[in-house]
């Protein structure tokens, strides 16, 4: 029998999400608490009347008659007041990956972490494609999973990039290899807590049965204990430390040490990666890849030929003697501290935006003598001036918008020196998105 679907939200992942809904031949109501949208907008791009309706603004309880599932978007907290209607009405809520995740078949590996997600999944992404022939690359990397799930085959491997925020309301998700690269505070504007934020993440393991494998920073406290207490397979990855088994560094090699065997994966100086994190993202790119059934050669190869993605430390133009690099995807202090230690000499740094709630400390003092001025942009630029001020860097300028900012930069700058957008915030307020952030600062530089 045929289910009737709310979907929430009308962005990437709502939109995706009506399409496989349709597709399968239920119903759907697309509904957004944006009451400002075009209803007969959305409606038209799916060409298909009959079977799906559109609903803006305030959920009622008599909307949802007949209603058995809400799919929601990643963006909604589950604090949102539409939310508390469906409770009410008791009707389950699963995330966009969760209703993908129901119709995927193949194999599946899903990549979690506060940082380097987005490079790593690219890199997985590159690797499998070396070796598998039909691989889809998803998720919040931005392709919703709900675009591919219907294309995918028993022989298909899927690699997701996973945020908090679609792990929040998964049921059964389960990936054949899982990672969690990383965790430092973020989105504690949603996730309220450090505890809350950790617990979210380790639902990617949730599901996982002792066949399964899960790839974790040995690095990171609370991750090396977790290891210890979960279903899949444990394989770790360090950088800091030599594993007998897992994956390091020994000297400027990254290594693989497994069952007593060393194999080598690249040489930092012969990858395009820049910095430490990138190093930690090669070793659990290279596991993640191992684990799903990819030769080591194959692996080495693909590692050693990636570049890196658009927005994170992506190098944009050299300007009168000034390289400029774009890292809009900095959008947590944990991420825009990668970039800073990644720049090789002076930098001049861009950074503010919304207000996520974090705290500016550790950034701050990770500049270390090697940012000689700060441009502040956004919501949060008061609140990170005065904390560079507590921790006594006041080469702080406030710039309204973006080439504002880019300009400051270049005449403050000397040959030699490094312009970095990490903003260490994110985009909201300003710009759509980071991405729209990350254009319009190299369009900003491209025309200086
Ligand atoms: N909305 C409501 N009610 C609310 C709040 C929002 O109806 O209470 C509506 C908005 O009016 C809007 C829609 O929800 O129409 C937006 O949904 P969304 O924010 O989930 O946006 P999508 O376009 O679907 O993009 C999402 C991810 N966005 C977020 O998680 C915020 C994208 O990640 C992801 O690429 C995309 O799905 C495809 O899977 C972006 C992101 O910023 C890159 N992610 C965070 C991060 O990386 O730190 C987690």
């Amino acid at each position: 029998m045929n289910q009737k679907i709310l979907v929430a939200g009308s962005g990437k992942s709502g939109i995706a999400a009506v399409g496989l809904i349709l597709k399968t031949g239920d119903e759907v109501i697309l509904y957004d608490s944006n009451d400002a949208l075009n209803k007969d907008e959305l409606l038209h791009q799916f060409g298909e009347e009959g079977r799906i309706s559109v609903l803006l603004g305030e959920l009622k309880k008599e909307d949802l008659s007949g209603v058995s599932l809400c799919v929601i978007s990643p963006g909604i907290s589950l604090e949102a007041p539409f939310v508390a209607v469906l409770k009410e009405a008791d009707i389950p809520v699963w995330s966009e990956i969760q209703l993908a995740y129901h119709h995927a078949k193949g194999k599946l590996a899903a990549i979690t972490g506060t940082n380097g997600k987005t490079t790593t999944t690219a890199l997985i992404g590159e690797i499998m494609k070396a070796y598998y022939e039909h691989v889809f690359v998803v998720g919040n990397i931005g392709v919703p999973y709900t675009e591919e799930a219907l294309k995918t085959t028993e022989d298909s491997v899927t690699v997701a990039e996973v945020s908090s925020f679609q792990l929040e309301t998964i049921t059964d998700f389960r990936p054949d290899v899982s990672a969690i690269l990383n965790i430092t505070p973020d989105h504690l504007d949603r996730h309220k807590t450090m505890e809350c934020y950790i617990e979210v993440k380790e639902r990617i393991t949730s599901n996982q049965r002792s066949q399964d494998f899960c790839i974790l920073n040995y690095d990171d406290p609370v991750l090396r204990e977790f290891g210890k207490t979960i279903k899949p397979q444990v394989v770790y990855f360090s950088s800091r430390q030599f594993l007998e088994e897992g994956y390091c560094m020994d000297g400027d090699r990254i290594i693989r040490n497994h069952n007593g065997e060393r194999t080598e994966i690249a040489d930092i100086h012969g990858v395009q990666l820049l910095g430490r994190h990138n190093h930690e993202n090669i070793m659990a790119a290279a596991a993640v890849a191992a684990e799903m059934g990819v030769p080591m050669e194959i692996i080495s190869q693909a590692v050693r030929e990636f570049k890196a993605v658009e927005h994170r430390i992506e190098f944009v133009a050299e300007k009168a003697g000034v390289k400029y690099y774009n890292d809009s995807k900095g959008t947590n202090p944990d991420a825009a501290i990668q970039a800073i230690k990644a720049m090789p000499g002076p930098t001049l740094l861009i950074a503010g935006g919304y207000d996520k709630n974090s705290q500016y400390d550790e950034w701050i003092e990770s500049f270390d003598g090697k940012v000689k001025y700060m441009v502040l942009l956004g919501q949060t630029r008061e609140k990170i001036a005065e904390c560079a001020a507590r921790h006594g860097f006041t080469n702080v300028m406030y710039a309204e918008d973006m080439q504002e900012a880019v300009k400051v930069c270049a005449s403050y700058a000397n040959r030699g020196d490094h312009v970095l957008l990490s903003p260490a915030c994110a985009s909201w307020g300003m710009f759509k998105c980071y991405e729209e952030r990350g254009e319009i600062f190299k369009e900003s530089v491209r025309n200086l």
